[in-house]
């Protein structure tokens, strides 16, 4: 018997190959409204869908308009299960975090996924997107008053490019938390602190480490 993940996968991969956005949007409610799965479950399944499509497109079978519908879809979807994070967030912890990716780096759905896992553990999230100058970066820590930045990379290309950003970043405001992470960092993190680099399963227990 498939699992419920294996579940929502499959009908999703057949709502999206129909064009279905409204359909899949409300199968994928269902399924956390139900608590067959957690919003983490859900946002790890749709990573993984997401992984397929991009591998069928470097394969020539999915064009790019499809894998950009794809990713819209996905999108839509985490943000209409929004509400329900709220709803499952634990007690809030009185921490601030602010996320973005660096200059260049449009790949910020990852991202948007991690906002979701600061606020189901309590945290104040602020999600400032794609490719932000360290500038505004900097205007916004202090505006928003972040005890924590939350950075991400996909590509080695913008790893490289972010070692800059967090060194600038770490040099203005020294007693800022920064964590990075992303599928750039998935297999190793060389030149990086293991302090730095985050563990997704350890962010229900971060809020301690942080004065
Ligand atoms: C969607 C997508 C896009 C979208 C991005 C939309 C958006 N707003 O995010 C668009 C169309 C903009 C895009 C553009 C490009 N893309 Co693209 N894209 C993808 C695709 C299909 C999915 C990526 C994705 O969102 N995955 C789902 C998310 C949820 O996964 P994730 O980011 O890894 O996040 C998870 C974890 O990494 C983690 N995480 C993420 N951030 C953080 C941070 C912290 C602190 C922590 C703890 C964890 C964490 O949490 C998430 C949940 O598990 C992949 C295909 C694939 N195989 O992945 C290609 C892919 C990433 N793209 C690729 C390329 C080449 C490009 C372009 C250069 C294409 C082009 N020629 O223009 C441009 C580059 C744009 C740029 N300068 O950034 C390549 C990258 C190859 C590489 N590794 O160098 C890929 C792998 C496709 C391929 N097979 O070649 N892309």
């Amino acid at each position: 018997m498939p699992s419920a993940a294996e579940e929502l996968h499959s009908t999703l991969v057949d709502r999206i190959a129909a064009h279905d956005r409204a359909g899949a949007v409300a199968v994928a409610l269902d399924t956390v409204r139900s608590g067959a799965l957690d919003i983490p479950q859900v946002h790890d399944m749709l990573a993984g869908l997401l992984a397929d499509v991009g591998a069928s497109w470097k394969a020539g079978e999915t064009e790019v308009w499809q894998e950009h519908y794809a990713t819209a879809v996905i999108r839509t979807i985490v943000e209409a299960c929004h509400p329900l994070v709220a709803e499952h967030a634990a007690a809030p912890v009185d921490r601030t975090v602010v996320l973005a990716t660096p200059p260049e780096e449009y790949h910020d759905l990852g991202l948007r996924m991690i906002a979701d896992r600061f606020a189901l553990a309590g945290w104040t999230t602020h999600l400032l997107g794609a490719s932000l100058p360290l500038a505004e970066l900097l205007a916004a820590v202090d505006e928003l008053r972040a005890d924590a930045v939350v950075l991400s990379a996909y590509t080695h290309f913008h790893r490289l490019a972010l070692r800059l950003y967090v060194d600038e970043l770490v040099a203005a405001r020294p007693a800022l938390r920064v964590w990075v992470g992303g599928a750039a960092f998935a297999h190793e993190h060389e030149g990086w602190t293991d302090e730095m680099v985050l563990d997704i399963a350890t962010i229900p227990a971060l809020a301690g480490q942080v004065s």
